[in-house]
């Protein structure tokens, strides 16, 4: 396997900083990735990603095989060129989609068969056929495992069930992977609550091996204390000197206790999707700009970013865009938000540095856990 580079420059408790060398350049981590899932991290041009600290982005299999199609892509260079982003991109294998976007589905052992969402066609998607998409046609960095990912709650039995096809997806999805120079490839651990699956999951991960491990199966409805509970253990089951990644995840006091608790990678589209609605995410917390209590606001988002869209616009300006419906609006708080959760990773990377995590996560908590 490729096993990109990770160098784990200090830790604090079970919090570890350091870096991520791909062949596209370094992500540093505690790292989040902005969800570009179309081919566009929703809003915001290329180059205001990157101008926000973002070292790596994430893009759909889902979405990408169903339009403009995989095979577009790669005749246009691949995903990289086409969307004129040259960093890293790490593509999620379909199956989460699939569950929470698709019509119709069925999943055998064999692939999952779904409709799409756009025009209702049928398609097949197998751990072989994931993986062509992601490390053959698009021409992601990290590619992901194809998993099924269990809806919340779950019996243990159908908890296990989903846990083992997805090891099983992960063994298949190596060997179609096989070796690559410039190319990784994670497995995802799935087991819902249950921290028996969780281990045996991680044994079986482990055993087939992968460049990096994710924690699959949560933020899927159980809640952020139900999530810690899970946190509590589920990275340590993982080898210590890979990458763990939580999919999906998360507000910034989720991404705070992960991080506490051992994770270094996370993706979500809340600061995109939020952005679009009107909510800003701040060091106090998250205000929504729709509030007339900042239609005579003059203060920006945040005076002491860098980020133009955080530094140089009113609350005032904010609520009359967003009031208004105007597209500005959208960009500026996605822009913002973006540059919010790359400055939360910033700090944390630094407070992990100088062993300073304990009291960053006591002070966020205070401002951030209590109700909005
Ligand atoms: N599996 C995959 N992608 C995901 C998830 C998962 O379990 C989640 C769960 N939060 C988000 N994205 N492949």
């Amino acid at each position: 396997m490729t096993a990109f580079p990770f160098d784990i420059s200090a830790t604090d408790g079970a919090a570890r900083t350091g870096v991520l060398k791909t062949s596209r350049g370094d992500i540093r981590t505690p790292a989040f990735m902005p969800v570009g899932t179309a081919g566009t991290v929703k809003a915001l041009t290329v180059d205001q990603v990157r101008q926000t600290g973002a070292d790596i982005i994430l893009g759909n299999t889902y979405h990408l095989m169903l339009r403009p199609t995989a095979e577009r892509v790669a005749r246009l260079g691949g995903l990289h060129r086409f969307m004129r982003w040259d960093g890293p991109i790490l593509t999620d294998s379909g199956g989460f989609q699939v569950m929470s976007l698709s019509g119709i589905r069925k999943m055998s052992e064999e692939a999952v068969t779904f409709q799409s969402h756009i025009d209702g066609s049928r398609h097949v998607l197998s751990p072989e056929r994931s993986i062509e998409i992601q490390a053959d046609l698009l021409g992601s960095d990290i590619v992901m495992q194809l998993d099924e990912c269990v809806a919340w709650p779950a019996e243990e039995a159908r908890a296990a069930d989903g846990m083992r096809l997805s090891a099983r997806w992960g063994a298949r999805s190596k060997a179609a992977f096989g070796t690559r120079e410039t190319q990784a490839l994670f497995g995802i651990q799935q087991g819902s609550t249950f921290e028996t699956l969780r281990r045996e999951s991680s044994e079986r991960l482990t055993e087939t091996g992968y460049d990096g491990y994710a924690i699959g199966g949560l933020a899927v409805g159980e809640g952020h204390e139900a999530m810690c509970e899970v946190l509590d253990y589920a990275p340590g089951l993982l080898p210590a000197d890979r990458p763990r990644y939580l999919m999906g995840v998360g507000k910034p006091i989720d991404l705070v206790e992960a991080v506490w608790r051992g994770v270094d990678m996370f993706d979500c589209v809340l600061p995109t999707r939020s952005g679009r609605h009107g909510q800003a995410w701040t060091w106090e917390g998250s205000i929504n700009l729709k509030n007339a209590r900042f239609a005579e606001d003059e203060s920006p988002l945040d005076p002491a970013s860098d980020c133009p869209a955080s530094r140089d616009y009113s609350r005032a300006y904010l609520h009359h865009l967003v009031k208004a419906e105007e597209i500005l609006g959208q960009v500026l708080l996605s822009w913002h938000n973006i540059a919010f959760f790359q400055a939360l990773m910033a700090a944390m990377r630094a407070a992990i540095a100088e062993g300073r995590l304990e009291a960053f996560r006591r002070d966020f908590r205070a401002r951030h856990l209590k109700p909005d």
